[in-house]
């Protein structure tokens, strides 16, 4: 009898939930930066330059509760046509195939240009929840929080965050969380992505040529990945050793990437070997090179 009354005032436990969150926005808006924050770890690359992104990435955020999957997605970007922007444009849309909730990330230190308008295009098609996500709460004046603030009642929450300081980044994991559908985890504990460690040496290789070089040079190029081999050094600690080219269209880019006395190629290679040997937690040697593909020039 005694038995039967403790264990009748016992709180049912919460269901364990699971779920997709697709992260969609304008270029440059901070989804990548947000995704690493919640995260906890560089998941996904992130530079000044637009469209950065090129890969719908996974973050996976655990809570005793249940598991959040972040899709990261390529930005819209309106300034140039071309067919990488096109491909980018695509590849966002179809990320939020089979997600639970959208959460559209807004900027609200830039002006709702025309690529806002874009991406309110493809929410509106939407049927999922879609959440507001005010990031770069970290700058004190971002003028165009209130018209955003505007549109809050055409959403299912808001929620501000700091992706730089993470401000606000556990309450939009809750936030999520509780709309996602009872569920089984879908990726095991700890596991922080689904790339690979070539595709996050390559997207790293990636980052530096976007941050060293200029103009559409970043948009004109494409990494590869050729070998990544561990061997002894001559001091016996090991060395990973890394082979990857800079992919480019001709022979104009080439000598953009390589630069006079191939300083530029110089450059990007050791601030990639650099990031390899954090990624890694090893010495690593990096080998680059600049190669020509034409189809790419098409
Ligand atoms: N101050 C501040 N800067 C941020 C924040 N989030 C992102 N940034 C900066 O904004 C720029 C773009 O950030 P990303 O995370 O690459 O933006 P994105 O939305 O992923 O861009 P695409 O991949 O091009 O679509 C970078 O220079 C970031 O450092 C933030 O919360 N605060
Ligand atoms: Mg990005």
């Amino acid at each position: 009898m005694m038995r039967t009354a403790l264990f009748m005032s016992e709180p049912t436990p919460a269901p364990f939930r699971s779920g997709l969150a697709v992260l969609i926005g304008r270029t440059n808006a901070g989804k990548s930066t947000l995704i690493n924050a919640l995260v906890g770890a560089p998941v996904s690359i992130v530079t000044p330059r637009p469209q950065t992104t090129r890969h719908p990435v996974h973050g996976v955020v655990h809570r005793p509760g249940g598991q959040v999957v972040f899709v990261d997605t390529p930005g819209f970007f309106k300034t140039h046509k071309s067919a990488l922007v096109d491909t980018l444009h695509q590849r966002a849309q179809e990320s939020l195939q089979g997600i639970d909730v959208v959460v559209h990330v807004v900027d609200p230190t830039r002006d709702t240009g025309e690529e806002n308008d874009m991406v309110n295009a493809v929410l509106a098609r939407v049927s999922q929840p879609k959440i507001l996500c005010l990031t770069k709460l970290d700058i004190p004046q971002r003028p165009f929080r209130e018209a955003w603030m505007r549109l809050a009642p055409t959403y299912d929450a808001v929620v501000e965050v700091s992706g730089l300081t993470g401000t606000g980044t556990e309450e939009l994991a809750s936030v999520l969380l509780e709309r996602m559908p009872e569920g089984p985890e879908l990726y095991p504990v700890g596991q922080k992505t689904n790339t690979t460690i070539d595709f996050q040496a390559a997207e790293l290789i990636r980052e530096k040529v976007y941050l060293y070089t200029g103009e559409e040079v970043p948009y004109r190029t494409q990494v590869e990945l050729d070998s990544i081999e561990e061997k002894p050094g001559a001091d016996g600690i090991p060395v990973v050793h890394v082979n990857a080219a800079v992919v480019t269209p001709n022979e104009r880019y080439q000598r953009m990437l390589i630069g006079t006395g191939a300083r530029k190629i110089r450059q990007i290679r050791l601030a990639a070997q650099r990031g390899l040997r954090d990624l890694m937690g090893k010495k690593v040697a990096l080998e680059l090179d600049v190669i020509i593909d034409r189809k790419m020039d098409t």
